[in-house]
């Protein structure tokens, strides 16, 4: 690609509460489903990249976990992840969700990006809803505004329905700095192939399970056969007991089995090409507190 004079590029954070719609968004930026997207908090566990390219410019979008307050092992390096990616950004989408109240979550957001000279758009997520606290939201933020001395930008949106994302976009261009682009034109996302798979079947789990027991499941590719035609795709669910074991497999297989057909769909649009998945769950005890087997992960 011949870059133009004025080209822009620049990497964009998206942060925010779980479940404020950062995955959706990201998703409907980039106008691919890079992110997994869930109604269960705290479903993004890695920092995940979207790129969007055009002639003008290249955006690097950075969906994060959620900023939460809960405390274990996990949990406290998922916060980390999303607070150190604030250093070296070009800008910062906050996503807030106007269905919900300003809680302790939002406020401690808002303190992680208190001391950062960094532009920030906040997008008011999920106005397709009809009880919303908008109102409280701006008036929040235009506090923090006025006490922090922010740069921030305001931006009504519906991540979902693909209300307003080019009005956003349009926003963040005008910000960003030129640059030359950091990925080629055809890449989409940095994700590697492998977590991304993973990630599919960690979806359906949160889709078709109750809403804690997807917290205490990691899935693993444990082999992976990539033929000319065949995908051959071996995955282990690790749960951290036998009962939860139970559940996830369900009565004659049957969650295991919804769940794995789903995912193959999905992944065979992500490869585009058919896939032979297999799917398998194990009992590790405590694998969110055991610092080597969330290296292994990926975490
Ligand atoms: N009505 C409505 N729902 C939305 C919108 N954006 C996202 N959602 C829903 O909100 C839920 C959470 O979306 P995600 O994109 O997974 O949220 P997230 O912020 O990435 O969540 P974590 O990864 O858990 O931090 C899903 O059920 C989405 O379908 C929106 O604009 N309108
Ligand atoms: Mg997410």
């Amino acid at each position: 690609m011949k870059i133009p004079k004025h080209f822009k590029s620049g990497f964009i954070i998206i942060i925010g509460r779980p479940n404020a719609g950062k995955s959706t968004l990201l998703n409907a930026m980039v106008g691919e489903k890079i992110s997994i997207i869930s109604p269960i908090p705290q479903t993004t566990r890695h920092q995940i990249k979207g790129i969007l390219t055009t002639k003008e410019y290249q955006m690097v979008f950075v969906d994060t976990p959620g900023i939460h307050t809960f405390k274990d092992e996990l949990s406290s390096h998922l916060n980390g992840v999303a607070v150190n990616l604030l250093e070296g950004c070009d800008l910062i989408i906050y996503v807030a969700d106007v269905t919900r109240k300003i809680g302790a979550e939002e406020k401690k957001a808002a303190d992680v990006i208190k001391g950062s000279e960094t532009h920030v758009i906040v997008a008011f997520n999920k106005m397709d809803k009809k009880q919303n606290y908008l109102k409280q939201h701006i008036e929040f933020w235009e506090e923090n505004k006025k006490q922090n001395k922010c740069k921030i930008d305001y931006l009504p949106i519906s991540a979902k329905e693909d209300k307003n994302i080019e009005d956003l976009i349009c926003l963040i261009k005008e910000k960003l700095p030129e640059g030359m682009p950091f990925y080629d034109e055809e890449t989409n996302t940095d994700f590697p192939l492998k977590f991304r798979i993973a990630d599919q079947i960690r979806e359906q789990l949160f889709l078709n399970l109750k809403k804690d027991l997807p917290h205490s499941i990691a899935v693993e590719i444990d082999e992976f056969e990539d033929g000319d035609k065949l995908c051959r795709i071996t995955v282990a669910i690790y749960v951290n007991r036998e009962s939860q074991k139970k559940i996830v497999v369900g009565e004659k297989g049957e969650v295991l089995k919804r769940v794995g057909i789903t995912a193959r769909e999905n992944i065979e649009k992500i490869l585009n090409k058919k896939v032979f998945l297999k799917t398998w769950v194990k009992v590790l005890p405590d694998w969110q507190k055991k610092a080597g087997i969330l290296k292994q992960l990926g975490y």
